[in-house]
Formats: C-alpha cells, structure tokens, sequence
C-alpha cells in the first residue's frame, strides 16, 4: 500500500475508535458539608417525578464493620442530606439515636414502591439512643426525599438470631421490577441463615424465603445484583449464587449448588454485548485454603459453568469491565492475606492481582494497578475508564485501559459514586474528602456515544446504580 494512503486510513480509523479525544478531568462541583467526614455513601435519588438530587449519608466515622475484631464504637452520629445537582443543599437530618455509620448495619436505598414518581428513601434505622447493637430496635425506615421527614416505619425481620455480631447485622434493602411493577426486598445474613421478604405497593408481602445454614448451594454477597437474567420482564436478584425472581421468590437457579456452599465475596453480571446473554462473574471467599475449588468461575445465563480458576485463595474484590467491541470485557480479582479495619479504615495485606479476558478466562496483564479501582466511562465512549479511588490504600490516580494516568481526585480522596448522575455526556465520580469537601470530577471532553447513551438506557443500569448505599455495589455497572 502506498504510504499516503496507509496514513489516511489510519487517521480514519483512529478517528472512529475516538484516539485523539483528549481527557480533560476536572472537578465541576464542590462543595463542603461542614462537617468531618469517616465515610459517606453517596446515591441518585428522584426526588419527584422532574426533580432529581443526590443523597449523602455519612459521619466522622470511618466504615463500621459487625465482625468484632473490626468493630468499634460510634463517635459520631449519622446525618443524611440531600442535595441538588447544583450542589445546593435541599435538607438534611442528624440522627439522634445509634444508628450506625455501617453498610451493614445501616443499608440505604432509594425506591419508589408507591408509584408516585418520588423515590422514598428507605433504611435501616436504630431507634435505640442508648445502644448501638440493639436488634430489637431496628425499623425499616421510609423517608420522604424532598424534606426528609419520616413517612413510615415497620419492624425490620429478626432472621438471624443468637448469631455472632458479624452474622447478624448483615442488612440489604434492593429492588426492582415485576413487569413494570416495583418489588422492595429487605434482607438479612450472609454466612449462615439468611432471610429475603419481597414487599408490593402498599408494603403488602409478596413473599419471604428462609434460607437455613444447612440447605444446599451458596450463601449471600457482599453484593446483590438486580438482572432481568433471563428477559422475560421480571428482574431477578443475585442472591450469592442463587438467582431468585422477584415475582414469587422462585430460585431459577443455584450455580453450583452440590459443589459451592459458601460465600462469594463478588457476583458480578456481565453483559456479553456479541451473544447479547448475561454471564455471572463470581469470586470466592469460603474455602479459601483449597478445601473448595475452584475460586474464581464465569458462569452462564442458566448457571453452567463456562470456565474456572484457582484452587487456593481468599479472593476478595473484583469487577468486569467493558473495554472495546473487539476485546469485549475484562475481569479482575484479588487474593488477599490478612486484612484489618476499624476506625483508621481497611487495610488489606499480601494483595494478589488476577486478571482475565471475562468470555474465555484467558489470564491476561492490565497495564495499571487494579486493586480498588472502579470502573467507569468518564469520556462517553461507552468503554471503561479505572479510578483507583476505593480505600485507604488507593494511589487515587484515573487510568485508561492502556496504562495512562488520565487524572487524579486528589491526596485523601475516597470515591462514593462513578455513574452518570449529572446531566452531562459520560459519566461522573462523587468523591469526598475528609475535611468535608465533596467533589464531582467529569472529562469536560466527554461526548456521548450510541453505544454509550443505550447503555445508560438500559434497565440494568438503573436498578444497580440505585445500589451505592447498600451492601458493595459500587462496581456493579461495568457489567454492562
Ligand atoms: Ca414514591
Ligand atoms: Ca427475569
Ligand atoms: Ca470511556
């Protein structure tokens, strides 16, 4: 080929695969709460049916985790504010009793089970003042999202009982869509027992399944993932790996439920975009010595097994990423030694990074550090950017997926949220910063591709981005 004309047809290619597009990442929004800040959630709410903000929970408490060798007391009390997406802020509540800064104890999730286009925002609340490990105590808490005010409260269901602290306060609210039907569910447990009660409109019961230590097949996530598995216009939960429709609590499946009964640190669908099918991605924790095998499957849309990996390993994070129509997605997790949190935050030790290509399970190297990253497409190409942004032991840097530091939120930066919350092209990261401040970082370059606009249209996106103040949810969307 001659030269010149090698030259344009580069150009021309380089130009529709967007090179060129240079990243310009920078903080659009900021503000300060006026407080410290430990840890804070942050999450997308409707607050009517045209007017959308975004809840903070947080306080000066870093993570309050249930196992009690990462448990500590509170030192501060929980506050919940709403603010606009000017960033003005629309109300906010302290708490006055022991509700506790804790994913765990405390899952927050904004939901419109009444159908009037505001989406309540509901969560489990200690109404104890004195102690902070009450059970008896603990509501599910409906709150209304333009002032703040208590519309209701019920009991929140005792499944786990006599248990150790870390299996008790194991609490999740989620939800989704019966053919066009909202379905709240609140859950309990992960190790042992575990309990999920599906609630209609008027909070009329739907359903509630028990599951008992002994029954056969996995246990609960950390994570608990909303898909319409198999598209027939009723979401399922991945609860661990069962998948259980949220119509009559049908359990379609359990992946592996004569070989796997324990729990798995991630459960990740993933959208393959050239079979148009979801997979499951799953990363174990239980067995971790080798007394079960294997430690890292991608399973398919009916729960069959389509590759494994390892034999040894607590495996401990992990996400998939969508990074080109030609190599499709990516998947990470890590094996970890040991692992301490309490109020200076989490640390993990003898961190081990495993990435594959997510259809085949060939192992394959990313040219950046993975552990704690998030994925997330700031520039709108529908493709996945990593913001290495979720802990303590984070470098806070942005990467491409060739290796580029693309931008960076800053020394003591903490990511809350990576999806598309502002009305801009591409997505956007919630960070906050200890001393109170909380910044939106976007690429002022973003422009939204087709693939990209169908990707925040789709309802996956939705049901999960709705999931960053309960349970471990943040990394859910570069399934999709
Ligand atoms: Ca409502
Ligand atoms: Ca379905
Ligand atoms: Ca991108």
């Amino acid at each position: 080929m001659r030269k010149p004309l090698a030259i344009l047809l580069l150009w021309c290619a380089a130009l529709l695969q967007g090179w060129g597009q240079q990243f310009d990442i920078q903080v659009i929004q900021e503000f300060n709460l006026g407080n410290r800040i430990g840890k804070l959630r942050a999450v997308p709410v409707a607050c009517s049916a045209e007017k959308r903000g975004i809840l903070l929970v947080w306080s000066a408490d870093k993570e309050i985790d249930p196992y009690i060798e990462m448990f500590y007391p509170p030192t501060d009390r929980l506050k919940l504010a709403m603010v606009d997406l000017d960033g003005r802020e629309l109300w906010r509540k302290e708490l006055d009793d022991m509700t506790l800064n804790g994913i765990w104890f405390t899952p927050v999730f904004p939901f419109d089970l009444d159908g009037d286009g505001s989406e309540e925002i509901w969560f489990v609340r200690n109404t104890d003042r004195e102690h902070p490990l009450s059970y008896h105590n603990l509501r599910l808490e409906a709150m209304d999202p333009s002032t703040g005010k208590t519309l209701a409260r019920y009991p929140w269901p005792h499944t786990v009982n006599r248990e150790t602290l870390s299996h008790t306060f194991r609490n999740f609210i989620l939800g989704g869509y019966v053919h066009g039907e909202p379905v709240l569910v609140t859950a309990q447990g992960t190790y042992g027992k575990m309990g999920l009660q599906a609630w209609g409109k008027g909070m009329e019961k739907r359903w509630e399944k028990v599951i008992l230590e002994s029954d056969e097949g996995s246990r609960g996530s950390h994570m608990c993932p909303l898909v319409d598995i198999n598209g027939d216009g009723s979401d399922e939960v991945m609860w661990g790996e069962r998948c259980i429709n949220l119509d009559r609590g049908e359990t379609l499946f359990i992946a592996d439920r004569l070989e796997y009964n324990g729990h798995s640190d991630v459960v990740q669908p993933v959208w393959d975009y050239r079979s148009a099918r979801w997979f499951l991605y799953t990363c174990r924790e239980s067995g971790e010595d080798g007394s079960i095998k294997p430690r890292v499957v991608l399973f398919d849309h009916r729960g069959q097994r389509v590759w494994t990996d390892l034999e040894k390993g607590h495996m401990d994070l992990g996400w998939t990423a969508q990074v080109s129509d030609s190599r499709g997605s990516v998947a990470y997790t890590i094996s970890r030694g040991g692992k301490r949190a309490g109020p200076d935050g989490f640390y993990r030790m003898n961190v081990v990074e495993y990435t594959y290509e997510t259809f085949t399970g060939d192992s394959i190297r990313l040219p950046f550090p993975v552990y704690l990253t998030v994925p997330v497409d700031l520039n709108g190409d529908g493709y996945h950017e990593f913001a290495r942004a979720a802990g303590e032991q984070a470098d806070r840097m942005i990467y491409d997926i060739d290796g580029n530091v693309i931008g960076n939120i800053g020394e003591k930066g903490y990511l809350a949220m990576a999806s598309r919350f502002m009305d801009l092209p591409g997505e956007q990261l919630l960070c906050y910063y200890p001393d109170g401040t909380v910044r939106v970082w976007a690429d002022l370059n973003a422009r939204e591709s087709r693939r990209a606009s169908d990707r925040y249209g789709h309802p996956f996106y939705r049901l999960n981005q709705r999931l960053s103040a309960t349970g471990y949810n943040l990394v859910l969307l570069g399934g999709l």
